[in-house]
């Protein structure tokens, strides 16, 4: 910048700049182990269901924006719900991990998400030094999650612990779940978001194609009635959504397997697991798409779908 410029007096604001105050909006990149409740807190935060929630540790494979707007337009939160950190097993997971550290370096803010209830563990410390390494600058706000399932002396030991952690600028109690302490959360987050103009129309809520956002739906119905290594094998894609004449939503959907006996399983006896799914899944998008769903589900083998890089990147898991 020239100097005498630099010295020039700033001019007063017009009447009516001053009376309509800068909007403030950013990026907020969602960090911590599978499982804490990251998708639970992004729901909670902007209100809606935009991404999947289940008990099988690595549920979230996208990233997944959320929008938050505030009512009178003054600020907007884009939350970026990340997949959980931990140490990479394939293609997929390695991507996964990619995409988290790309993800918070370009972050506003980055929210830490800790599980007050298990306390703070070895993971939660690499995913601080991660954080630290990326983006030293962008403030580090961090929510002590799950405290309905902590005492008062417990959420009080749980908050301590989480201050401690060098990289942690603000701590927050929180339980995603039951909706405690998220509007408090809520209105900080806001206050740190630079001054800018709304990202997105106030009325949007997610950046994930509505094909994409259905296969999930499907997907956390299966999750629900599968453990062990199905949960990590099983992938949805969405083949076709199309609008009957007699007002029915028709969508058909591939539920891809890794090999035939998790084929097997994910038919059940009889047919019986896939109906089920198929029974569930289909309330659950009528709730979305606010109209009566038909919905085709086939189960096959797609051997490695984990390991090859052109398929994740149609299935945009990038
Ligand atoms: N008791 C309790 N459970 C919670 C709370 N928030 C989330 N959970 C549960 O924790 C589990 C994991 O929640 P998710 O939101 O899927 O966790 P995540 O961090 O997104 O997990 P990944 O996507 O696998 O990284 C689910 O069973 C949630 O219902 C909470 O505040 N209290
Ligand atoms: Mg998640």
């Amino acid at each position: 910048m020239r100097p005498k410029e630099a010295m020039r007096p700033v001019p007063e604001p017009s009447p009516d700049v001053r009376s309509a105050p800068p909007t403030r909006s950013g990026f907020i990149g969602l960090a911590g182990r599978p499982n804490v409740g990251k998708s639970t807190l992004a729901n909670a935060l902007v209100g809606s269901k935009v991404a999947i929630v289940s008990d099988r540790p690595q549920t979230t494979r996208r990233a997944v924006r959320g929008v938050a707007t505030a009512p009178d337009g003054s600020w907007q939160l884009v939350l970026t719900d990340l997949p959980g950190v931990q140490k990479p097993r394939d293609v997929l997971t390695e991507r996964m991990q990619r995409r988290v550290e790309r993800e918070l370096a370009g972050s506003d803010a980055v929210l830490f998400v800790l599980d007050g209830e298990q306390g703070i563990g070895p993971g939660d410390r690499f995913i601080a030094s991660m954080i630290a390494a990326g983006r030293p600058e962008a403030p580090v706000v961090c929510a002590v999650n799950k405290i309905d399932r902590l005492g008062r002396p417990g959420t009080v030991a749980a908050l301590a612990a989480a201050a401690e952690l060098e990289v942690v600028d603000e701590v927050f109690p929180l339980s995603a779940r039951r909706g405690t302490g998220v509007a408090e959360l809520r209105a900080r987050l806001a206050e740190l978001m630079p001054a800018g103009p709304l990202l997105y129309p106030p009325g949007e809520r997610t950046d994930l194609p509505s094909e994409v956002h259905l296969g999930e739906l499907i997907r956390e119905q299966i999750l629900r009635r599968t453990r062990e290594e199905i949960p990590h094998a099983v992938e949805v894609a969405v083949d076709s959504v199309t609008g009957r004449a007699d007002g029915i939503v028709e969508v058909r959907a591939d539920v891809w397997a890794e090999s035939q006996s998790q084929k097997a399983i994910l038919i059940g006896k009889g047919g019986r697991m896939i109906r089920d799914v198929g029974t569930a899944a289909r309330r659950e998008l009528e709730r979305e798409l606010g109209a009566r769903v038909y919905l085709d589900l086939r189960v096959r083998v797609r051997e490695g779908w984990r390991r090859d890089d052109s398929l994740l990147d149609r299935l945009g898991i990038d």
